[in-house]
């Protein structure tokens, strides 16, 4: 008898969130489809999402918790893996304290509902300063532009590409990434779509990358340059009387500032700097300025450079000034229907963005968003004194592949007195870990996207209940994070995590009823968790969320609105239709208008002014990362049908650096930084900039004592052996990872 049948997963792999059909037998995975049938993504899939069923099956995925003993990592039971971390964790932070203890966040914490949703309730109880995470190595200049303008760290505005007439990427490869901060599924139907409405899409990148190639108009930047172009842009605009408001003009404070700002930024003064003719720079504000709608959008190439912030700062004024920030076929904010801070609280007034609350106590870096950059993490380990970081706890993290200066960091990691780590593998980082509490398969977990709808091309909400029930013991991983609270809160490895969630719960229903804003103010807490009975877990506070959320039930005030019932009742998902204008409401600043100038912006601009004068390379190449659709940062490549095809890993020349440095294709490079060298076969194409080479991350599977075997076949360089941990950009702590200052020869002959 066939046991077959079909579910429904959201592919928690990428910011694309696409719906996906699964087709199972008993437990095991017969085929992963694109669900045609979802709201949001409609049966778009990537190679990736057809993995997860190599995922789900492989061999060297951790199943059990490993502890280690006489120097080799070996299985134990769940209870002696906590009570292991009890007894080597307790005894640092009663000597020293919880700042002795630091945490890193990797990336898959805002893919897994259980991560996303417990995470805070562990930090919160551990209390340490000593947070870290790959926002530093992403995002955080966007986060802060956007928190400086808008007033909350998420309120990130997202082309509404469906509508628009002209749109330019800047930084951003999503034929490969397929999108980040921006979840669009099918970012390359949307694009043909666009272009057949008669619309263009300009791609700045020092890449003609896929979605270059793609584009109307592929512009060559330097990198690290894109602040100089977009000041050269807002120039233009003022001196050409292009900018109009709309709208807009009421809501906004600044304008004048900015155009003082740009005064020294005029396009022939930035073309030399940023490899790219004035008269375009003077175009692409033309043709922002003239296109009926238009949109801006920045990504990590615009993040992960020196004025990261400023950058990501730049793209929102260009959107403002052109009158294309909210509204139809601009930029516009997403209303997600859960989690959304900018539908907390009051609308359209707020405290804004706070930093520098603290700062780090060796580098003196400012705290921005509750963290610390984690360029400051090695040496934060290293340095001994009052506040040394003696213990980690790495959470769904590889940064010994991730983050800058990866063989500092990983030296760092073996000096450690404790290290427990929550991971699937046995990689580059958690083979130096002491505790690994391995997490469950994608498929036996339910889900529902924390973060993304925040940024989707359009309002939806959709749930996934888990595909296959947990095998035996294996806890979910909020039950993990609540057994390691129980011990940091002093409860010991057997705390009653049932009563713990209660606590979570409870704690988050009070602030329910306690905000004058929420549909269920005033009502007695009792009767909301009694009406949420008996579900507990992630799907309590979901259900809670969407139900308090802005299409909520309000728990009955809106009958016909949102539960995670509701959800359930709907595998392929609830549209909530286009975007909507949500100006001001969507502010959370303290003038409730958009602060086009923030004061930290203004504070940096001689800064830009001071490095029109430098020069940037001093001769060197220039490296910069790149992605591949076959990838995910540093842990998919493990699964054969992800590892195959051509190797990745190479650096790209350009035709003439390859003659002029004697390197032809296929030859292996020496490719030297400041802080470390690597090996690396070369591949000559014009698809770059001359001066510039590219090689990508999250390679170099090759340290012993990992358990990759099939990606140890090719396991490629770590780009971050490059990466300096020196260099940030200052306002957001963001590590530079592209525009790296590199030397290149061929291999000396050994
Ligand atoms: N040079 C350079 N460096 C970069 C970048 C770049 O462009 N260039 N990109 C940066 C970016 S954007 C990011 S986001 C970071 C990523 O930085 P990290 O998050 O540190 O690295 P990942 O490779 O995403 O590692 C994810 C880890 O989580 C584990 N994992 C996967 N799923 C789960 C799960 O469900 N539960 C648990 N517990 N663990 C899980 C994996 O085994 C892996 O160890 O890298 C950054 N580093
Ligand atoms: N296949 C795949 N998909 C992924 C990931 C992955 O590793 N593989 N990682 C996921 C994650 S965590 C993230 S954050 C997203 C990132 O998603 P994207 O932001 O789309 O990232 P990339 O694809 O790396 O594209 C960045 C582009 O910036 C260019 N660039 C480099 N330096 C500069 C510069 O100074 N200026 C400009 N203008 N461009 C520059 C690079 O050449 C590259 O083409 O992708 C996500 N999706
Ligand atoms: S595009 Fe992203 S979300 Fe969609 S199937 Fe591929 S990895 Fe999964
Ligand atoms: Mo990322």
């Amino acid at each position: 008898m066939s046991r077959r049948e079909t579910k429904y997963r959201i592919c928690p792999l990428c910011e694309a969130t696409c719906g996906l059909q699964v087709v199972v037998d008993g437990r095991d995975v017969v085929a992963v489809r694109g669900d045609d049938a979802d709201v949001f993504s409609q049966g778009f899939i990537c190679p990736k999402g057809v993995a997860l069923t190599q995922l789900h099956q492989d061999p060297d995925r951790l199943r059990q918790p490993l502890v280690r003993r006489h120097s080799a990592l070996v299985p134990v039971s769940w209870d002696d893996a906590f009570t292991e971390v009890e007894r080597r964790l307790m005894p640092i932070i009663a000597q020293h304290g919880a700042d002795a203890v630091a945490v890193y966040l990797g990336n898959p914490n805002v893919h897994n509902l259980s991560l996303a949703l417990y995470g805070q309730a562990f930090l919160r109880t551990l209390r340490t300063k000593n947070v870290f995470s790959a926002s530093t190595v992403d995002q955080m200049p966007k986060q802060l532009a956007a928190g400086l303008m808008f007033g909350t760290f998420t309120s990130i505005a997202v082309p509404d590409i469906e509508r628009c007439d002209f749109l330019l990427m800047l930084g951003a490869n999503p034929f490969d990434s397929n999108g980040s901060l921006w979840t669009v599924p099918d970012f390359p139907g949307r694009l043909r779509a666009l272009q057949q409405r008669g619309g263009r899409c300009v791609v700045v990148d020092p890449r003609r990358s896929r979605t270059a190639a793609a584009a109307d108009q592929h512009v060559f930047i330097l990198p690290g340059t894109d602040a100089y172009l977009l000041m050269g842009i807002v120039h233009t605009l003022f001196a050409e009387h292009l900018v109009n408001l709309g709208r807009l003009a009421e809501h906004t404070d600044g304008v004048a500032a900015v155009e003082e700002a740009a005064a020294a930024f005029s396009a022939a003064v930035v073309a030399p700097v940023c490899g790219v003719a004035a008269e375009t720079v003077r175009q692409l504000a033309r043709d922002l300025a003239c296109a009926p709608r238009a949109a801006v959008y920045g990504r990590i190439g615009t993040c992960t450079q020196a004025f990261g912030t400023t950058a990501s700062w730049l793209v929102d004024v260009c959107n403002v000034l052109t009158g294309n920030l909210d509204r139809a076929g601009g930029a516009m904010f997403p209303l997600a229907p859960a989690f959304a801070i900018n539908t907390h609280g009051t609308a359209a007034v707020g405290r804004g963005v706070r930093t520098g609350r603290r700062h780090s106590r060796v580098r003196n870096a400012p705290e921005v968003a509750g963290e610390f950059p984690v360029a400051c993490l090695a040496e934060e380990i290293e340095t001994p004194g009052d506040g040394q970081v003696r213990a980690l706890i790495t959470i769904a993290g590889n940064p010994v592949l991730s983050t800058p200066n990866g063989a500092r960091l990983a030296r760092a990691l073996e000096s450690l007195e404790c290290m427990v780590s929550l991971d699937i593998y046995l990689n580059e980082t958690t083979r130096h870990a002491d505790i690994i509490l391995p997490g469950l398969s994608p498929l036996e977990d339910g889900h529902y996207d924390v973060i993304f709808p925040q940024f989707g091309y359009r309002n939806a909400a959709r749930y996934s209940p888990p595909v296959f029930a947990a095998p035996g013991d294996r806890p979910r991983e909020w039950q993990t994070l609540l057994r390691l609270t129980g011990i940091v809160a002093g409860q010991g490895a057997r705390a009653d995590v049932d009563a713990l969630d209660d606590f979570v719960a409870t704690t988050q229903v009070q602030r329910a009823v306690g905000d004058p804003q929420s549909p269920v103010h005033g009502h007695d807490h009792n009767e909301i968790m009694v009406a949420l009975a008996p579900r507990r877990g992630p799907e309590r506070l979901l259900d809670l969320a969407l139900r308090t959320g802005p299409y909520g039930d309000g728990f009955g005030t809106r009958p016909d609105g949102l539960s995670l019932a509701q959800l359930e009742a709907h595998p392929h998902g609830i549209d909530l239709g286009v975007l909507q204008p949500r100006i001001p409401e969507v502010l959370r600043t303290p003038s409730g208008k958009i602060e086009l100038a923030p004061q930290p912006l203004l504070d940096d601009i001689e800064r830009l002014r001071a490095g029109l004068g430098a020069a940037l390379h001093n001769g060197s190449l220039l490296l910069v990362g790149r992605r591949h659709l076959r990838t995910n940062n540093s842990w998919m490549h493990n699964l054969p049908a992800l590892a195959g095809g051509r190797p990745v890993c190479t650096l790209h020349m350009h035709p003439s650096d390859a003659v002029r440095l004697g390197l032809a294709d296929g030859d292996v490079a020496r490719v030297a930084a400041r802080v470390g060298t690597v090996e690396v076969p070369v591949e000559v194409t014009d698809a770059i900039m001359p001066g510039v080479v590219s090689l990508p991350h999250g390679f170099g599977h090759d340290q012993p004592g990992t358990r990759l075997s099939v990606a140890a076949q090719r396991p490629g360089v770590n780009s971050n052996l490059l990466a300096d941990e020196l260099v940030l950009d200052p306002l957001s702590g963001n590590a530079v990872l592209n525009g790296i200052p590199v030397r290149v020869e061929p291999r000396r002959p050994q």
